[in-house]
């Protein structure tokens, strides 16, 4: 279990989040600081501080995360309309928190990169 950040937290009920789907596997929940209509964070229960952390052997764990985020865009019925996957890899990247999470944005055209 991820036990050493805010997203740990919001996984072990210590503190609120307006969580949208869960399973053994991952947690996905909205952001507190919303960049588009719709933006909901997609985290692995199993502890990986940054993408660079990330094994060959954990390559499911990004798996899961996209599959779940395409069906919740299918479910939610954007997913013709598009939509964007994120994930920040420490300072440059803009990662504030370690513990690799998958941004989904959409709900509206989100522009190119740098716009
Ligand atoms: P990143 O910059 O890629 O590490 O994204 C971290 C995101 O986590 C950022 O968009 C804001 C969000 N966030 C930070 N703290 C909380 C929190 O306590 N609750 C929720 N729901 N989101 C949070």
């Amino acid at each position: 279990m991820t036990d050493d950040t805010i997203f740990g937290k919001i996984i072990r009920r210590e503190i609120p989040a307006d969580i949208v789907h869960e399973d053994e596997h991952l947690i996905a929940f909205r952001d507190i600081a919303p960049q588009a209509p719709v933006h909901v964070l997609f985290v692995p229960k199993t502890p990986v501080a940054t993408l660079n952390d990330l094994q060959s052997s954990q390559a499911d764990i990004i798996g899961r995360l996209a599959l779940a985020a395409a069906k919740y865009a299918r479910q939610q019925g954007f997913a013709e309309d598009g939509y964007r996957i994120v994930m920040n890899c420490n300072e440059h990247g803009g990662q504030t928190v370690f513990q690799i999470h998958m941004h989904l944005l959409a709900g509206a055209p989100l522009g190119r990169f740098g716009t």
